[in-house]
């Protein structure tokens, strides 16, 4: 008979989901959970005909120059500048990534992070724990309303929609910029308002990010956006630290040129710049916007279903159901 493909499984994933990749290959998933070097990645891919991967893992060229079998790597997230796109399509490997399915659990998120930082809640339970509440005073941990504010959307795709959609019931006012203006019937579907980059700044008193990273939008807000940010307004960001430039967040932020952020990314991930840990206005959340139990699994499962048809198996065979560089393939 003939061999059957081999899969690595770049991190421990829900062995019941992963499991169902053995139907049809021969799957590694012994690998454990650590930042796996150029050089590891490239060793558990020279003998695969297929990989699951997560953002921890970068793959370019270098990573699949010895991988003259590598056909299919289903990135688990939607986000994919972990991945070499342009590279693994001259190499002929299709990408995958999973979007929709954490859609909403990272919309839910993205606002509670804005609201946990405008009402100062983690800061407000870390002075309650370190026993500072001998007094209560009425000017304790003010904070920003959210309610009748400006809340301003940077990336207006499915996910800040989901957060769009989300403020009408807080009777915020939405702005929004992107790439390209969305189609009228989205616009009033989710109440937002397009404006350029600088109005959205400067009249933004929830300033959200959710767009995806890329080299184009490196440190995007950097020390000049955020002088044009009002001093009461907050920053959250559920998409890539990338797209801060940190130090001058923690400038901002430091000299009440900002009131607050809330961050669940980090450039240097998962290191944290200590100045921004050394802030009590920031609230530092572990890159777990998508973490639910129930959307981290369909994520999983998302990806094994591309996985499996990237590779020529099962109802969807050459056909996966979220492909990422479909089209670009050079074979
Ligand atoms: C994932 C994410 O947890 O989807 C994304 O882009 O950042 C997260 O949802 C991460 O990508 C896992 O690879």
């Amino acid at each position: 008979a003939e061999a059957r493909p081999r899969v690595w499984v770049s991190q421990p994933l829900f062995a019941d989901i992963v499991g169902r990749l053995r139907e049809h290959f021969d799957v590694d998933d012994t690998a454990q959970v650590t930042q796996h070097g150029s050089a590891a990645i490239a060793a558990a891919l020279a003998g695969s005909d297929g990989a699951l991967v997560t953002l921890n893992d970068p793959i370019g060229a270098a990573e699949v120059a010895g991988a003259g079998r590598l056909r299919a790597i289903a990135n688990v997230g939607v986000g994919y500048n972990n991945l070499d796109v342009p590279a693994l399509s001259r190499a002929g490997i299709v990408v995958t990534n999973t979007p929709d399915v954490l859609t909403e659990t990272t919309a839910d998120f993205g606002f509670a992070l804005m609201m946990a930082a405008a009402r100062r809640i983690t800061e407000g339970e870390r002075w309650l724990r370190e026993g500072q509440w001998r007094q209560w005073s009425f000017e304790t941990l003010l904070g920003g309303d959210l309610h009748g504010s400006t809340l301003a959307i940077l990336g207006m795709g499915r996910i800040g929609q989901g957060i769009a959609r989300r403020a009408a019931g807080f009777d915020m006012r939405v702005l929004y910029h992107n790439r390209s203006r969305l189609p009228e019937g989205i616009e009033r579907d989710c109440r937002a308002q397009y404006v350029d980059f600088d109005s959205l700044l400067v009249q933004a008193d929830h300033l959200v990010l959710v767009l995806p990273y890329s080299p184009q939008v490196h440190h995007l807000v950097n020390a000049a956006a955020l002088a044009k940010m009002k001093p009461t307004a907050t920053l959250t960001n559920v998409a890539r630290g990338g797209l801060v430039d940190e130090d001058a967040l923690a400038d901002a932020l430091s000299a009440g040129r900002l009131a607050a952020a809330g961050l669940d990314v980090f450039e240097g991930e998962p290191a944290v710049n200590p100045r921004l840990l050394a802030l009590r206005n920031v609230v530092l959340t572990p890159h777990i916007a998508s973490a639910s139990l129930a959307t981290r699994r369909a994520m999983v499962s998302l990806a094994v279903d591309n996985l499996i048809a990237a590779l020529g198996f099962g109802p969807d065979a050459g056909r996966p159901p979220t492909p990422v560089n479909a089209g670009q393939l050079k074979r």
